[in-house]
C-alpha cells in the first residue's frame, strides 16, 4: 500500500501541456490535480483484455469483459475486477434466465441436487441463498466454494451448499460490473456513461444473514470526475460527495484502485480495520422488479437478510465482504 502524493493531469491537459512543456513543468503547471489518498488513480478507458466473458444463450445480457489500465506509476489493474470466473466452481443456479431456470418458487426448485462443497467432513450442513448486483465469489474458510454464474446481466440468483464448523468465516468478492471499462458505467437511462450500482444479499439455513455487522471495504470506485470529493476516516474510502449522475462525456473519468491483500479471503485474515458494511433497501438496490430476487423473496429480505455493500453503492464497483460465523 502506498500513500505518496500523487499528481494527476487530466488527458486533454497533459496532451496539450507534452507539446508544449518539458516533463516538469508539468507538474507546477495548471490543470495538475492533487490526490493524497491510499489509492492509486488512473483516468480514461482501460484497454480490453477479454470482450465477453458471457454469452447469454437465451435472451439478452450486458456485454461483460475485462480490462487492465496503467496508473501513473506503470502498476497494472483489471477493471472490474481480478476474479475467477473462468475457472471458479459455479454456483448452482436458482435463478438464470439465460439457461431457462425460472422456477416461480423454492417449491419448485430440487435443493437435494445441490452438491455439498466440504470444508470440514464433520461440520455441519449449510446452505446459502445469494443474489448479487452483479457478481460475487464465495469464500468459506478461505476454500473458494462458488463463483456467480453470470458476471453481469441478466440478474440472476444462486443456491450453495457448503459443510462446516462454527466457527466459520465467509469472505466475498462483490463485483458490480462495468460496461465502460475502467470508466464503471455503462449506457442506460438514455446516457452513455451511467454509473449502475451495486448491492449483494445473502442468507444462510443456519441463521447468518447479511446485515450491518459485515465488514465491507472497496478496492475500486468509479467514475470519479473530481477527485476533490474523495475523502478517507479511519480506513474508510469515503466518495459521498461524489457526482453518481450519468453523462454522454465520460470518457476521461478517474478511477480509484486499491490493491486486495493476497490472504484477504482467509480465515485468519485481520479485517478489523475495515469498516462495517452499509445497508440499502430493496428500492435503493431496484428489485422490485426481478424474478430472480421476488421469487424467492422469503430467503433474502424475508429471512432477515439486508443488502449490503460499502459506504457508496454506486460508485464502488469492487468490494470485499467477511463476516465471522460464532
Ligand atoms: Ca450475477
Ligand atoms: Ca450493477
Ligand atoms: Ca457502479
Amino acid at each position: 500500500m502506498k500513500f505518496n502524493s500523487q499528481r494527476i493531469i487530466p488527458l486533454p491537459s497533459a496532451i496539450a501541456l507534452t507539446m508544449a512543456f518539458s516533463p516538469l513543468a508539468l507538474a507546477s503547471s495548471d490543470g495538475v490535480v492533487e490526490y493524497s489518498g491510499s489509492g492509486s488513480i488512473t483516468q480514461g478507458v482501460a484497454k480490453t483484455i477479454e470482450s465477453n466473458i458471457f454469452e447469454c444463450a437465451n435472451g439478452r445480457s450486458r456485454v461483460a469483459g475485462i480490462g487492465e489500465i496503467t496508473d501513473a506509476e506503470g502498476n497494472v489493474w483489471t477493471v472490474p475486477a481480478k476474479n475467477n470466473y473462468a475457472t471458479g466452481p459455479k454456483a448452482v443456479d436458482l435463478y438464470e434466465g439465460c439457461a431457462n431456470i425460472t422456477p416461480k418458487s423454492l417449491a419448485d426448485v430440487d435443493q437435494d441436487s445441490v452438491p455439498v462443497v466440504v470444508i470440514d467432513p464433520d461440520g455441519e450442513e449449510v446452505t446459502g441463498y445469494i443474489f448479487a448486483d452483479n457478481y460475487f465469489e464465495l469464500y468459506i474458510n478461505g476454500t473458494l466454494v462458488a463463483v456467480d454464474t453470470v458476471p453481469f446481466t441478466p440478474f440472476n440468483s444462486n443456491i450453495v451448499k457448503f459443510k462446516v464448523s462454527k466457527p466459520y468465516t465467509i469472505a466475498i468478492k462483490a463485483i458490480d460490473w462495468e460496461e465502460n471499462l475502467g470508466l464503471g458505467s455503462e449506457n442506460n437511462r438514455g446516457k452513455k456513461y451511467h454509473a449502475g450500482d451495486g448491492g449483494f444479499i445473502a442468507s444462510f439455513s443456519d441463521g447468518t444473514v447479511t446485515n450491518a455487522d459485515w465488514k465491507a471495504q472497496t478496492f475500486y470506485t468509479s467514475p470519479v470526475y473530481d477527485l476533490s470529493c474523495l475523502k478517507e476516516e479511519d480506513g474508510r474510502r469515503l466518495s459521498e460527495t461524489c457526482t453518481t449522475e450519468g453523462t454522454d462525456e465520460g470518457q476521461d473519468a478517474y478511477a480509484i484502485h486499491w490493491q486486495t491483500p493476497d490472504n484477504w479471503m482467509a480465515e485468519d485474515f485481520d479485517a478489523s480495520s475495515w469498516p462495517q458494511a452499509t445497508l440499502y433497501s430493496e428500492d435503493d438496490i431496484g428489485v422490485n422488479n426481478k424474478k430472480a430476487y421476488m421469487n424467492f423473496i422469503e430467503k433474502f429480505s424475508g429471512a432477515g437478510a439486508s443488502f449490503i455493500w460499502s459506504t457508496n453503492v454506486v460508485i464502488d464497483n469492487e468490494v470485499l465482504l467477511r463476516y465471522e460465523v460464532k
